[in-house]
Parts: C-alpha cells; structure tokens; sequence
C-alpha cells in the first residue's frame, strides 16, 4: 500500500498534486496529514516533516522500502505502475511533460502573489507587470493543450500530470479572480468540479487556522 505524507490541504499546493492523480486514476492509498508548525508560514515545518521526508518538504510517499519525495518524482513513481498517469498518445505526451516541467519550477509571481488558499481570497486589485507575464503564460499553455488534443483535459480526454499540476493554478484563478479566457475557465470549471477535488476542498474548508 503506498503512503502518501500531505500537508494542510487549505494550503499545499504540492500535495495536491500527487494526491489528485492518485485519485484520478483510482489507485488505493493511505493518506497521512502532517499540518505546518506553524499555519499559513512557509518554511517553519523543517523538523517535523524531517522525520519522514528527507527534504524536510511535503509531498512525500512511502511505497514499501522505497521513499519518494518531490511532487514530480512521486508522479513519476506513479507513472511507471500506472502508464495512464501520463496520455497514451505521443506528441500529446511530450507536450504534457513539458508544461508539467515548465510548471515544477516556475510562476513565481503567481505563486508569491496568490498563494494556495482553498477559501475566497480578496480579489488581486492591481495585477502587475510579473504577474500579467505568468498568467499570459498559462492561458497560452492551457489553449495550446486545449486545442492540440481536442480536451476536455489539458492534454486529451483523459485527466493526467499536467491537470493535476494545473488544478492548483485552477484554484487561484478562481479563488483571487484572475482573469483567463473562455476555454481556460472551462477547464477550470471542470477540474474543480470533479467529486475528488470537491473532497480535497470540502476538507480544506473543515481545517482551522490553531494560530487564529
Ligand atoms: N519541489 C517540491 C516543493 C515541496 C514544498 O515546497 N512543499 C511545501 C509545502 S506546499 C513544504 O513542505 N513546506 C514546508 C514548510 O513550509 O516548512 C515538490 O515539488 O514537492
């Protein structure tokens, strides 16, 4: 059975990754919640998350002996028992790695601007010249996807890494009210309205700040 270590589902982006596709393709896990020492700062759960994944970092998953971390990396892992976790169909394949990589480490103002946040946020008022840059980018990626492989997922009919890298992209989009165009919402609008991410959004509802 694997395990997949998380973190506060309000919060981390990187888990939902993992534990969206792990959903998505039906693939029984246990899922162990660690929240963040301290709620809403990043960067202050080194020690505890240190004690069962070595970068101190969640996502985390335990299969048997083997311990993999990094959200890519734990795809990946997924990838090689389940091939369904990337689109069968090449040219859609190579596109869905690359707009997967593209986004490992990449859309820092996005991030730094509209972090995760499963609640309504107050809308961005000024969207600045970094900001307007990324989500320039994304629409182009999601079109590109959109149009190339007929849909509805970002890479075919079927939900795989890229979508679960986008989904949280998805809820900043929505939950800060950026602007994106007609086919970019309709992919939005479905991937948060599969019955997983209503499950991952109706427990990121029930968590409660400690600090607060
Ligand atoms: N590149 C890593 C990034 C993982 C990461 O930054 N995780 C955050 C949670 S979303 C974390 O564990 N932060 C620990 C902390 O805030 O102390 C991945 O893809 O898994």
């Amino acid at each position: 059975m694997l395990t997949l270590y998380i973190a506060n589902k309000n919060l981390s982006s990187w888990s939902l990754r993992p534990w969206i596709l792990l959903k998505m393709l039906g693939t029984p896990f246990h899922e162990v919640v660690e929240t963040f020492t301290t709620y809403g700062k990043s960067g202050n759960s080194y020690e505890k998350f240190k004690k069962f994944s070595p970068t101190g970092l969640v996502p985390c998953l335990q299969d048997g002996e083997l311990l993999v971390w990094d959200s890519l990396a734990i795809c990946e892992h997924i990838a090689e028992a389940y091939p369904a976790a990337w689109p069968q169909n090449k040219s859609a394949r190579v596109w869905a790695r690359s707009a997967t990589a593209e986004m490992h480490p990449g859309f820092h103002a996005l991030r730094s601007q509209c972090p995760m946040n499963c609640r309504p946020q107050t809308p961005i008022q000024h969207i600045d010249e970094a900001l307007a840059k990324d989500l320039a980018r994304i629409v182009e990626l999601w079109e590109s996807g959109l149009q190339s492989f007929s849909g509805p997922f970002l890479a075919g009919r079927r939900f795989t890494t890229v979508d679960a890298f986008f989904v949280p992209v998805a809820l900043r989009v929505r939950n800060y009210k950026l602007p994106v165009s007609d086919l970019c919402q309709a992919w939005i609008d479905q991937v948060l309205a599969l019955p997983a991410m209503q499950k991952w959004m109706e427990a990121a509802l029930r968590e409660v700040d400690p600090q607060a």
